[in-house]
């Protein structure tokens, strides 16, 4: 309770004395029409789309402003965090984020907000497109089976966080409660050709990350920060592989982002793209020509790019420990024509790794080098497969497979190993997390994509294959190609 009111006191103060301020820039920004956004009348009603991410509502276009009905349901429910995890969010709409609002500027929006009867806790709602005070917390407070009404008018154009209130406030939105409203300017966006909805927020489980079941909360590390997951759209892999993004080349993308913290600060970056434009903390000045932005907790920013060329671009948190070992990571896949002026995938010389080498999930590009001749016989492959494992492998597996107690599995008569040739190639490409048994222990470490070539790959995994009393099995390099389209795809 002491929380809540802290909180709410905060909100007022701050809103009350920068009130004048955002009255008075609104005024300036509209004076065409009206001199103040307040007295664009609202004529007729309607009933909001509400969509789930990645999706967005219609957009408004040329519209007049309207008296708008947002009909929100809140739920508590199970869902998983990664493979195997699962965590009870608490969601405006059953996603996390929420639905996405979309409203213009004079909008008198009705807000219709309804706790499930399932549900255990009371909960409210911020908005931070909502001028007055807490945002609309106090006016929504609403327990489970009940439902809470008020209304407020949309004075100022932007995209906006809104969250739960309802103390402990960190816990809730820790918990899933947040998502974006936007507010567009009279006549709209400029048009473009396709719209997304992403926001990143940092989960915290009592246990570490990958740890199987069903996870509580943990709120010592969500005071402490310690984020066990960090993740685009309420998962890991939520925007990953077939639930990818998708454009074509030449298209415009835009790109709603939003970050629900609780607390991390995001610089969203996305791998192969450059921003021709940016809606800066999703307000009305524009940046042009970005790479990496940086979104707050509790704010949002509009970025928008054209796609030129074909390929996978990889959405990140730049922080990059959480992209490639938290989860923010997610993909936009573009189709269409090649455009070799703008990026040759030609290049045989090494590979571009523009992360560095410790990537696990990074999708790979599909050029790699080919350093070695191909393999002819068996021996040769066993030659070279040794060779490239005393060079790489070693170090963790050792020299006869038997590989450390605790730390390292062995790669000796590895049950793990000899059941799945497939997973054994994806290992290599992409690297492994999470708990594992081998040979009845189990190990819960990190191994690391591993840089080689279909040849290498392929070598270095008959040589294990064919020694130290395993299964002898012979991959070759179509096999390992085959995992590396399999992902990309
Ligand atoms: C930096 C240390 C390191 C290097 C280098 C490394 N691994 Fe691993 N490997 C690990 C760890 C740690 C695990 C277990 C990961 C886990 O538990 O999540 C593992 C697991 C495996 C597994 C599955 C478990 C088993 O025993 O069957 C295979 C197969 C494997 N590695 C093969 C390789 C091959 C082949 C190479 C060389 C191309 C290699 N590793 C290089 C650390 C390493
Ligand atoms: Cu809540």
């Amino acid at each position: 309770m002491m929380l809540k009111i802290t909180y709410t006191a905060v909100l007022r103060t701050v809103l009350f004395s920068s009130m004048a301020t955002l009255l008075f820039s609104c005024a300036e920004k509209d004076k065409k029409a009206y001199s103040n956004t307040s007295e664009i009348p609202a004529i007729q009603e309607m009933t909001a789309e509400l969509t789930s991410p990645p999706y967005v509502p219609t957009p408004v276009g040329k519209r007049k402003a309207k008296k708008l009905i947002v009909d929100m349901e809140i739920l508590e429910q199970e869902g998983e965090i990664t493979n195997g995890v699962r965590y009870i969010y608490w969601t405006f709409g059953g996603t996390v984020p929420g639905s996405f609002i979309r409203t213009r500027v004079g909008d008198e929006v009705e807000f219709r907000l309804k706790n499930h009867p399932d549900n255990k806790l009371p909960h409210n709602i911020d908005l931070h497109a909502v001028t007055g005070p807490g945002g609309g917390a106090e006016s929504s407070f609403v327990a489970p089976g009940r439902e809470k009404v008020f209304s407020f008018k949309t004075l100022n154009p932007g995209l906006y966080v809104y969250h739960c209130a309802t103390a402990p406030v960190g816990m809730h939105i820790a918990n899933g409660m947040y998502g974006l409203i936007l507010v567009e300017p009279e006549g709209g966006l400029p048009k473009v050709d396709k719209e997304y909805y992403i926001m990143q927020g940092d989960f915290y489980t009592k246990g570490a990350n990958g740890q199987r079941g069903l996870q509580p909360f943990d709120m010592q590390k969500a005071v402490d920060e310690h984020a066990d997951y960090v993740v685009f759209n309420g998962s890991v892999g939520a925007l990953t592989g077939d639930k990818a993004i998708t454009a074509n080349v030449g298209e415009t993308v835009r790109l709603f982002v939003g970050n629900g913290g609780p607390n991390l600060v995001s610089s969203f970056h996305v791998i192969g793209e450059i921003f021709d434009k940016v809606y800066v903390e999703g307000g009305d000045l524009i940046n042009k020509n970005i790479q990496t932005t940086l979104i707050p907790a509790g704010g949002a920013a509009i970025v928008e790019f054209k796609v030129d060329v074909p390929g996978t671009l990889i959405l990140v948190d730049h922080s990059i420990f959480r992209a490639f070992n938290k989860g923010a990571l997610g993909m936009l896949k573009v189709e269409g024509e090649e455009n070799k002026k703008i990026y040759s995938g030609e290049i045989r010389e090494g590979i571009y790794l523009p992360e560095g080498p410790g990537i696990q999930t990074m999708p790979s590009t599909t050029e790699v080098a080919e350093s070695e001749i191909p393999a002819k016989s068996m021996a040769e492959k066993m030659e070279f497969g040794k060779a490239t494992y005393m060079q790489t492998c070693f170090a963790c597996h050792l020299g006869e497979g038997q590989g450390i107690a605790e730390a390292f599995p062995p790669l000796a008569n590895s049950d793990y190993l000899n059941d799945d040739v497939d997973r054994a190639i994806d290992i290599v490409l992409y690297g492994l997390t999470g708990e594992i048994t081998v040979n009845g222990k189990n190990y819960n470490s990190v191994m690391t994509a591993q840089t080689l070539s279909d040849e290498e790959v392929a070598n270095v995994l008959t040589y294990v294959y064919n020694s130290w009393g395993n299964s002898k099995k012979e991959v070759t390099p179509a096999m390992v190609k085959s995992r590396r389209n399999e992902s990309i795809k």
